[in-house]
């Protein structure tokens, strides 16, 4: 079997990067670990940035979106009790973002990959990657207890931050930063109408919370909590009681509780791999970078990372390697950004065990700084709806 670019994962970066090329009229074959259905059944993330519209757009996957997608034109930060609007729209010239989840645009980009014919393997298991460093790479896996192997030009590693792709570039010509926070977010979905039009941040004294939506009938509310607990010990009660302590009394007289629809902790984490380029294997998404949910950055840096890559891929076939030769250094610039957003959109936000008494006191006054100063709040909502794309 042979194609030209052999994509690793079929999440986010893998699918719309499937699109891209395919739309240019590049060959590309998925390998996909999981089910589709175990895919789609991954709550994950909710805002898109403008850019990460354009492009869903561009891949011919943005119907749905702007039919169903709720624009948000700001988002509320609740600080021990009292409210603070970021007017992103204000600050920043008109611009906005799009609350869609990922699991309907998994699924949109499934449909259309479907519908156009494209090959994906799903539940492609022991996949390996081999001579990327050399102009012949090759995959193999596994399907149905039959090995197979896969010659092709490229290699996109787009199975997120656990896939085998990083994983297989030598120690040496890889570096790793990393922070890990010592909490994460206990994240619940419900059928019921969100509290509030817009996003609210809160924090408090018991730890941060946020409470976002995916539709006017549907919320998804988080809770910090440390590393510890165990999702089990969360009843649903449990969850909204602890909530209703984290909002201010105008959200707790709007708050509609209801049965869970799915109820997870996912860690917080800060990380990037330099390079993302070795040889014909590009990295993209969660395989080359982690962020904390905190800034909405997560999905938004997989999509712009596969832009860069399939406008180098496809001047490659057009006969310049620019594109692909400055992939690397193009994506981290913006990957940094966002990572130092995160990072300080985290630390403002959440209550950490081990915060010394004066540098609490200092990121108390940041936060009031920010939210009470012009320059302060416009840093917010240009870093929140995407800083400009760069080429
Ligand atoms: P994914 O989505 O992890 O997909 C990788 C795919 O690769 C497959 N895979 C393999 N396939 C074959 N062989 C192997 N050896 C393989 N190993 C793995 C996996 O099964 C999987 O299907 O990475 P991708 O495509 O790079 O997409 C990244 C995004 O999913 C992620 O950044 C966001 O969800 C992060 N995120 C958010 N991002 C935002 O932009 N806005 C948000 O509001 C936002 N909220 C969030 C989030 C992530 C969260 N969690 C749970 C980590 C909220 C949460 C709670
Ligand atoms: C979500 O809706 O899942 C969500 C929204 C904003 C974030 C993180 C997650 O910052």
């Amino acid at each position: 079997m042979k194609t030209q670019v052999a994509i690793v994962g079929a999440g986010p970066s893998g699918l719309i990067l499937g699109q891209l090329l395919a739309r240019a009229g590049i060959d590309a074959v998925i390998l996909e670990a999981q089910t589709p259905e175990y895919v789609l059944g991954r709550i994950r993330a909710g805002v898109l940035e403008q850019v990460a519209v354009d492009l869903l757009d561009e891949a011919g996957v943005g119907a749905r979106m702007h039919a169903e997608g709720l624009p948000h034109a700001g988002f509320e930060l609740l600080i021990e009790g009292r409210r603070h609007r970021i007017d992103l729209a204000g600050l920043t010239g008109g611009k906005r973002v799009i609350v869609y989840g990922q699991t309907e645009l998994t699924k949109d980009l499934m449909q259309a990959r479907a519908a156009a014919g494209l090959k994906t393997v799903y539940e492609a298991k022991e996949v390996s990657i081999h001579d990327f460093d050399g102009t012949r790479p090759r995959v193999r896996y596994v399907k149905d207890g039959q090995g197979h192997e896969m010659a092709c030009d490229f290699i996109a590693g787009c199975d997120g931050f656990h896939g085998v792709c990083r994983a297989s570039v030598p120690k040496h010509a890889i570096t790793h930063y990393e922070k890990i926070y010592p909490f994460g977010w206990l994240g619940l979905l419900a059928d019921t109408p969100p509290v509030s039009e817009e996003l609210i941040y809160a924090k408090t004294a018991r730890g941060f919370s946020l409470c976002s939506m995916r539709s006017h009938t549907r919320s998804r509310y988080y809770v910090q909590v440390p590393l510890t607990e165990k999702v089990e010990d969360w009843s649903d009660d449990r969850f909204w009681e602890e909530l209703r302590r984290r909002l201010d009394p105008q959200a707790n007289a709007r708050l509609v509780t209801g049965p869970s629809l799915e109820k997870s902790i996912a860690p917080l984490r800060s990380f990037v791999a330099e390079p993302m380029r070795f040889g014909r294997l590009f990295l993209a998404g969660d395989a080359a970078h982690i962020v904390p949910p905190t800034g909405a950055k997560g999905l938004n840096l997989a999509a712009t990372d596969v832009r860069t890559l399939a406008r180098g891929l496809i001047e490659h076939y057009r006969g310049s390697d620019a594109g692909i030769d400055h992939y690397s250094d193009l994506c981290l610039r913006r990957i940094w950004k966002a990572e130092r957003f995160s990072w300080w959109m985290t630390q403002l936000l959440h209550t950490f065990p081990d915060t010394n008494p004066f540098e609490q006191k200092a990121l108390d006054a940041e936060l009031d700084y920010v939210v009470h100063s012009l320059a302060g709040r416009t840093t917010m909502a240009e870093n929140y709806v995407g800083l400009p794309f760069e080429d």
